[in-house]
């Protein structure tokens, strides 16, 4: 395999798709080695397999908005590759969403929720539907539209849709009424994220943000260092920063940084239960933007429009909002501000030229795809506790979570060890993800 080669094909069969591409390039690049050295993914066509879904649906939803206007949104799932288990992986709602943006999520879905070592496959869908500023009879009506067209293929065996940016609880309790009435079964596993009672495990909302923590923890711990004291910056302020928030805090870090599209808030001193249970209440607002909780605590925070966390000076870094959101410019400025460690929760959220300059100034990267398994891994353990019909504690979650990221993070380090002794986390996670793909396809036969 020819990373170039397979790249000029992709770029001229999906030209535009470029956040497809870019997440494509990525793992070639990190498996190119270790791929030519197994003449049996050469002679099957494992890349040339893998790197196309194996469908896409796109479907028309059609809603009714709270004038009584007829509106009309597109829908999407991609379902991308089902050798290790039914697809699985989160709906986003968000008004950029296009096949690219899926097929990119999808993509990296494949080999992160491999990461997980439990038995789920890859896929992403979700609307170009805008919920900011939606109300909440819009957003069921939309929900149940969506769920007209996407309920024939979904369900626990076959795929199972999750949360993602503009899809919470809320959401993924209208899609799941809807699923019911038009599948006529109580099938929880076909949607993860519900809530606690009906189906939902607890832990799944903290999840990603944990999980993403404790990857950051064995980050430090690798470098005899703790969570104690050290300053932290998150963008956004949605469940996943909220999740990291919370055990950050929990682990004496100090989250200095919280942001949204309309600018930065700095919080002298870190976070306290207050100020983090109002991140939630920030989100529920459905305006999203992150200027009322400086106006909330404005004796130890300040807002500052335009910016980007980025701009705060902190010890590490965590993207927590959306794809290529920290570019080469922002990572320059970080490592002038002295950052010693920088994790992706978000997917694909530093840009290549912002990952190369944090690697080339030896700044430990974790790349999204192993730093937030820890969401899409519990959501495995809900549909575990589905099929068992039975719930398990949320300390028995969390212990399972920490086992998860903590095996995450030790396989990474496994194939990312370089011969100079420092970790080249990309390459750790993308190689070790891709292994357990690999082998799950060649012996599957070519299908
Ligand atoms: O990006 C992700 O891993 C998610 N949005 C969660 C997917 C899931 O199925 O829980």
């Amino acid at each position: 395999m020819k990373v170039q080669d397979i790249m000029a094909h992709l770029e001229a069969k999906h030209p535009g798709e470029s956040e497809y591409l870019q997440a494509v390039r990525e793992v070639l690049e990190s498996i190119e080695e270790v791929y030519n050295q197994h003449p049996e993914f050469e002679k099957a066509k494992i890349v040339e397999r893998l790197v196309e879904p194996d469908r896409i649906f796109t479907f028309r939803v059609t809603w009714v908005d709270d004038k009584g206007e007829v509106q009309t949104n597109l829908g999407y799932r991609v379902q991308f590759n089902a050798a290790l288990g039914a697809y699985k992986g989160g709906l986003r709602f968000h008004k950029a969403v296009n096949v690219s943006m899926l097929k990119f999520l999808g993509f990296e879905q494949i080999f992160k929720n491999s990461l997980t070592n439990l038995p789920l496959g890859g896929g992403k869908g979700g609307s170009d539907f805008d919920p900011v500023g939606k109300s909440d009879a819009e957003v069921m009506r939309f929900c149940q539209a969506f769920m007209y067209e996407l309920w024939r293929n979904i369900g626990p065996d076959q795929d199972s849709p999750a949360g993602d940016v503009g899809v919470g609880g809320r959401e993924i309790g209208y899609l799941y009424g809807a699923y019911k009435k038009l599948a006529r079964e109580h099938s929880t596993g076909a949607l993860t994220g519900k809530s606690y009672g009906w189906g939902g495990s607890l832990i799944r909302p903290e999840a990603t943000g944990f999980g993403a923590i404790y990857y950051v923890e064995r980050m430090l711990k690798e470098k005899k260092e703790s969570l104690k004291g050290k300053k932290i910056a998150l963008s956004g302020f949605g469940n996943v920063a909220w999740g990291a928030a919370t055990k950050a805090t929990e682990l004496g870090a100090e989250v200095v940084a919280i942001s949204g599209p309309d600018g930065v808030v700095e919080i002298k001193g870190g976070m306290d239960k207050k100020m983090i249970a109002y991140m939630l209440d920030l989100r529920a607002s459905g305006k999203n933007i992150v200027e009322p909780f400086a106006k909330k605590f404005s004796k130890v925070s300040k807002f500052t429009a335009g910016k980007k966390a980025w701009s705060v000076k902190c010890d590490i870094a965590c993207p927590c909002a959306f794809q290529n959101e920290l570019d080469e410019k922002d990572a320059k400025q970080l490592i002038k501000n002295g950052v010693q460690y920088v994790a992706e929760v978000s997917n694909m959220g530093c840009q290549p030229g912002a990952i190369a300059a944090f690697q080339a100034a030896g700044i430990p990267f974790g790349p999204g795809k192993a730093v937030n398994a820890g969401g899409v891994a519990t959501s495995g353990l809900e549909i575990a506790q589905n099929a068992a019909h039975y719930n398990w504690t949320s300390e028995e979650v969390d212990a399972k979570l920490h086992k998860i990221m903590n095996d995450i993070y030790d396989m990474c380090v496994q194939y990312g060890k370089e011969k100079d002794g420092s970790i080249n986390y990309v390459k750790g996670a993308n190689i070790a993800g891709f292994m357990r793909v690999a082998n799950a396809m060649l012996a599957q036969g070519t299908i």
